[in-house]
């Protein structure tokens, strides 16, 4: 039995999922005419507060239709400089949308209203790009899957749009958002003209993500999708597990956060482990290792049967998700108990 943490999109689609994929009335999405496809994507807008949604295959083309719609190739937009955008997306926005990132540093992922317009180029400047918008992501993955306070986001937000900015949010996590902060998810959705949200992580669906906005940048978007190969058929099977998903794995993320928390304080009492305990809001726990490299803890690790993933030289990410019990964290700690006294 191997305790699997390595992500959350390593998620088994459920019985009640795999069910719905297998009955789901089907049509070609190209033309239109996918009943199933067609619902998700009006849920999926309604339950973020939206006019509209499209339907992607994965997160990764949700935040490049994001900057193709936002900005024209020669602009730039503003993002953390530990944003997924910036460091895990092949650079598709300057390959694919010819659109430069200028990276913000911030405290924990959170950007104050004075860093927005710190990054905002001044416009009457030849030698500069034009600033087109602000991309956030919440929960923030790399800072620790921390939440953004709702009055932060809504000052960030209100700063871009004082400088006619549009925002962008990199929801992959959303719903671990507003689960954690307690607040419907179009709350959060709310603070952004776009959001991009994952069924394929903590929601467990096999593959998708929904790119939400105004009925004009989803049109905008579905041309996107065209053009960058994403558009697909019948699709409906993979949009039946999401219609599941946004029914039932919701609420259940509560879950996982709490057996985020149990492993978090159990690694941080670990001799020659450390966890910053105040990060640890959602399902994500980034911890170091004081002695030896990262990638020889995760090796010891594997070697037990529990899989994490080194991140950095001293850095490890273990993610909970629908597939660990409570039980499963228990034996995760004594197996790391066992690793740092080898
Ligand atoms: N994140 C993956 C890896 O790529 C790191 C993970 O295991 O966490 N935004 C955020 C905040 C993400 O964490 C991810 C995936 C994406 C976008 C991209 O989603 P996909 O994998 O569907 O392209």
């Amino acid at each position: 039995m191997v305790i699997d943490l390595r992500s959350d999109t390593v998620t088994q689609p459920t019985p009640e999922m795999r069910h719905a994929m297998t009955t789901a009335p089907l049509g070609d999405d190209v033309f239109g005419d996918d009943p199933t496809v067609n619902r998700l994507e009006e849920v999926a807008a309604a339950r973020l507060g939206k006019e509209a949604s499209v339907f992607l295959p994965s997160g990764t083309m949700g935040n490049l239709v994001g900057v193709a719609v936002h900005a024209r190739s020669g602009e730039e937009i503003i993002a953390d400089a530990e944003s997924h955008v910036f460091l895990y997306e092949a650079a598709g926005s300057a390959a694919v949308a010819g659109v430069q990132i200028r990276p913000v540093t911030t405290q924990a992922g959170v950007m104050s209203p004075e860093q927005v317009e710190a990054a905002v180029r001044p416009r009457d400047d030849p030698h500069v790009p034009l600033t087109a918008a602000l991309f956030l992501e919440n929960t923030h993955n790399v800072h620790g899957g921390v939440v953004w306070p709702l009055d932060a986001l809504r000052a960030a937000s209100a700063a871009a749009r004082g400088q006619g900015l549009r925002v962008h949010l990199d929801g992959a996590r959303i719903f671990n958002a507003s689960v954690a902060l307690g607040v419907a998810v179009a709350d959060v959705a709310a603070q952004a003209d776009t959001v991009t949200f994952c069924l394929s992580k903590g929601l467990g669906c096999p593959a998708g993500s929904l790119f939400c906005g105004s009925r004009e940048a989803v049109d905008q978007g579905r041309r996107w999708r065209k053009r960058l190969g994403g558009a697909m058929r019948q699709t409906g099977v993979l949009a039946a597990a999401g219609l599941i998903a946004l029914d039932t794995m919701v609420d259940r993320l509560a879950e996982d956060h709490a057996n985020a928390r149990t492993l978090a304080e159990g690694l941080d009492e670990l001799p020659g482990l450390s966890c910053d305990l105040t990060r640890v809001q959602t399902n994500l726990v980034y911890f170091d290792v004081a002695k030896g490299s990262a990638a020889k803890f995760q090796d010891g690790c594997r070697r037990r049967g529990l899989l994490g993933e080194a991140t950095d030289k001293h850095r490890v990410r273990f993610v909970t998700h629908h597939g660990i019990t409570s039980a499963d964290i228990q034996s995760a700690l004594a197996i790391c108990e066992e690793v740092v006294s080898a």
